[in-house]
């Protein structure tokens, strides 16, 4: 097996986004695109050479090919030893308890999340540190740098090594080791949560659950845990089996596109609790029945009932938002005498507070709830959690929230994006409302008075780092907020992302309609950014 050197050009568009570099497929096919930003990692992280890199995908079309290409260009780079999950799967969380694990160098991982595949769809790459979290933008930026000038990549001229069948295989002085993909992980869960207190209710017969995997990652983890180890009867798992363009369907765990699973959790034949995951099993939707839990909410009921779990029962340290979510996790923190911090878009930016144990719990409303047990946002985790909490309770996941609400207020909450707008036009719409930022103070718009309007920055309060422009905040004197921010995922022009929350503390009024509560607040919104003349948009593409 020979080392062989390939020149290469670089590319001027390889700036990784909100989580790592997402683009079409057809893009990461074109010859030495993947390559040059690979190499581009393997110069800046130097200390994977003698190393040890973990490397999985979501198995969207394009992963297998792509694994190929890193186990070779990572042999021919002095890399000791590459973790692989079977068949080049890891889900997004999976991948992080392994970099940890195993106390390795970081990993790689393939995926564009909740974008669509196949070979029209969309794929990516991103770089997770040592403690497994996303990199954070010292790093990122250091990756983007050296792919402006990179003149030549380092691969192995091998064939194409076997990924399905577990064991250990040499590539050069390279060892590669082909794992399980859910062991390391459904051990870790066992460790958080009573698996027999769970068991306890599904074997009890009167309680049923629907899991739909949206033909992505979450599949055979799901399958093990609730089917396999928790004893969950065989069924409960939908759409189950991974396929490389989830079955054609958009897998982002929300209303509209997990509507099947949204489906099953009303009618006579209801469900009691269902519950979905995205494309690399990072990101939940938890539903109990005929009930949406919004992603917001879910964090701050977690925070509020951590005590009850085993993994958590010695309290927790902090928790933290991102800033576009709402503000009920604030609450919950306020009422325990912890710290809560609010962080930008991004899942990287609680890595620093997790790893100074200054948070236990963090989320966003982009359907993201986590801890400390890994160093991204995990799905299956957030399902578990729900789970073990209905079995201490022993209420529904309705009589859960609505006591919530009672107790510390309700946050209405709302998400609407523009997707695969003119970027010209977003970028003048943003343009414009930070221009008319220093005049909105005291204003009233409709029946609101602005209390505080601004662009959002961020200063990591552990190593210092400032984020700036990380979306608009638009602040109302009654607790209310409008938040406008571009998406750092899209692949085709711009999204606009515009975030609704109004606070409502009288319990009389917290059982209202969400659309008829935000009303007023929407027509504001789209008013004070000119949605409609600037993008062409009466309507906005998805609801949240
Ligand atoms: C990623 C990030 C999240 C972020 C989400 C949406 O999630 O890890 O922190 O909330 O994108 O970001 P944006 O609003 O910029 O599109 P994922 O699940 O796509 O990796």
């Amino acid at each position: 097996m020979e080392i062989s050197t390939i020149k290469t050009q670089a590319f001027s568009d390889q700036r990784p986004g909100t989580s790592g570099l997402r683009k079409k497929v057809t893009i990461f096919q074109a010859p030495h695109y993947l390559e040059n930003f690979v190499q581009s990692i393997f110069d800046t992280r130097t200390d994977l050479k003698g190393g040890t890199l973990v490397l999985g995908g979501d198995g969207r079309h394009y992963n297998r090919q792509a694994i190929q290409t890193i186990i070779r260009m990572a042999a021919a780079n002095g890399v000791a030893r590459v973790i692989v999950g079977q068949g080049g799967l890891l889900s997004t969380p999976a991948a992080s308890c392994i970099i940890r694990k195993y106390r390795t160098n970081g990993g790689i991982i393939l995926s564009a999340s909740h974008n669509p595949g196949g070979p029209d769809g969309d794929f990516g790459i991103k770089f997770n540190t040592p403690n497994g979290g996303p990199a954070p933008e010292g790093v990122t930026e250091a990756i983007y740098a050296r792919t402006r000038e990179i003149g030549e990549y380092r691969t192995l001229t091998s064939g194409a090594i076997d990924l399905d069948t577990i064991g250990m295989l040499s590539l050069g002085n390279t060892r590669v080791e082909i794992i399980d993909p859910v062991a390391d992980y459904a051990a870790l869960m066992e460790a958080l949560f009573d698996f027999g207190r769970i068991r306890q209710l599904f074997d009890a017969g009167l309680f049923r659950m629907r899991f739909d995997a949206m033909h992505a990652i979450t599949g055979p983890y799901a399958k093990h845990i609730l089917e396999e180890m928790l004893g969950a009867e065989p069924g409960t798992v939908i759409n189950g089996i991974p396929r490389e363009d989830f079955g054609g369907g958009h897998p982002d765990p929300n209303l509209v596109h997990a509507h099947e699973v949204v489906a099953l959790t009303s009618g006579r034949k209801a469900v009691d609790f269902a519950a979905a995951s995205d494309g690399d099993g990072d990101r939940n939707m938890i539903l109990g029945r005929d009930f949406f839990v919004t992603p917001s909410d879910s964090l701050a009921v977690i925070a509020a009932n951590a005590h009850h779990i085993k993994g958590y029962a010695g309290g927790i340290s902090g928790v933290a938002r991102s800033m576009p979510t709402s503000q009920a996790v604030d609450r919950v923190a306020e009422m325990l005498g912890i710290d809560c911090y609010e962080t930008p878009t991004g899942w990287k930016f609680f890595g620093n507070l997790l790893d100074a144990n200054r948070i236990t719990l963090c989320g966003e409303e982009s359907f993201g709830t986590g801890s400390n047990h890994v160093r991204e946002k995990d799905g299956l985790w957030a399902v578990l959690f729900w789970l073990n909490l209905l079995a201490v309770r022993k209420q529904s996941v309705k009589e859960i929230v609505q006591e919530h609400w009672r107790r510390f207020g309700r946050n209405f909450y709302t998400r609407y994006d523009y997707e695969g707008i003119d970027t010209e036009a977003a970028n003048g719409l943003i343009t414009r409302l930070q221009e008319r930022l220093a005049d909105l103070p005291g204003s009233s718009l409709d029946s609101y008075t602005v209390d505080y309007a601004d662009s959002f920055a961020y200063t990591d309060p552990v190593d210092g780092s400032v984020s700036e422009n990380q979306g608009i905040r638009i602040g109302f004197t009654d607790g209310s907020r409008i938040v406008y921010r571009l998406s750092g995922t899209g692949t085709e022009g711009a999204t606009l992302r515009v975030y609704l929350e109004a606070y409502e503390p009288d319990r009389e009024k917290q059982g209202r309609k969400t659309a008829e509560v935000m009303k007023p607040l929407v027509g504001i919104a789209t008013g004070l950014a000119e949605i409609e003349s600037r993008t062409g948009r009466r309507e906005p593409t998805v609801i949240t």
